[in-house]
């Protein structure tokens, strides 16, 4: 449940954080699942495609997956739906939404050391939703801080517009977008604990830097939200599930994608 003061928060801010959310238990399990199907590198149909990453790229061993809620075959496909539809999650989601939460992605990204970050972007150019914008649930996995890539958020930035992006440091980011940050305001450091959540606006500008850590890996299992009142959003995000697993159709649009396309390092 919000209190008053944390919704506030969030409608000033654009984002909130919620702590230890999860227990060590349970990120340790989570953990251990997504390692092990990990451990021989990426699985055709769950993890992101790579456009001609060279093979000593971090990213290119440990790529994100994409949609894992997906795979209810897969141990990891049940634990990143349990999380997607949490009931816990739904009252919250609903406070920061002001309306019915519905499912739309799962992501997990390992970020291991020496991994490129996402330059700073808006979610909502992605999912597309309109009227109104998307909403993510962003667990940490690990201790997260500034050295071993974790997230930035720039207060405030969710009552400007969604923008088209400018080109990303390729060097820093593996994806090819980017945000700049409003004359006036600035990006932030969040720092995170395992189990904590940052929820965050799908307008508000926030990336991460890369994993410039010797050996700690920079965890993430992230759940993307719409609000039922909607009446578009990307293909992408088809099937939408509400909390009780009902599917829900929406005007699904051709342009928009995954948040953030992953390319290539110049050389
Ligand atoms: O985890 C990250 O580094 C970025 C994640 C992100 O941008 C998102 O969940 O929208």
């Amino acid at each position: 449940m919000l209190t008053e003061v944390e919704k506030k928060q969030f409608d000033k801010d654009g984002f909130l954080v919620k702590r230890a959310f999860y227990s060590a238990e349970q990120i340790e399990v989570i953990n251990h699942v997504f390692m092990t199907e990990a451990k021989d590198g990426p699985v055709p149909g769950l993890s992101d495609t790579i456009k001609a990453l060279s093979p000593d790229d971090p990213l290119a061993r440990y790529p994100r997956m994409m949609h894992p809620h997906r795979h209810p075959e897969k141990e990891l496909g049940q634990l990143a739906l349990e999380f997607l539809l949490d009931p816990r999650l739904e009252p919250i989601l609903q406070t920061l939404f002001e309306d019915e939460p519905i499912g739309a992605q799962t992501m997990f990204y390992f970020k291991p050391p020496g991994a490129r970050g996402q330059a700073l972007h808006q979610d909502n150019f992605y999912l597309r939703v309109k009227p109104g914008t998307c909403m993510a649930a962003w667990l940490a996995l690990d201790h997260t801080d500034a050295e071993n890539g974790g997230m930035q958020v720039v207060p405030g930035s969710h009552r400007e517009d969604v923008v088209c992006p400018e080109t990303a440091d390729l060097s820093q980011s593996f994806s090819s977008h980017f945000v700049a940050v409003p004359q006036g305001m600035e990006a932030v450091n969040v720092e995170m604990e395992p189990g904590d959540i940052l929820f965050f606006n799908g307008s508000l500008i926030h990336g991460s830097p890369p994993n410039s850590s010797q050996n700690r890996f920079r965890r993430s299992l992230i759940a993307h939200y719409i609000p039922a009142a909607c009446e578009e959003v990307a293909t992408w995000y088809r099937p939408l599930m509400r909390f009780n697993q009902d599917l829900v159709q929406k005007d699904f649009v051709d342009d928009g994608g995954p948040c953030g396309v992953m390319i290539n390092a110049p050389h």
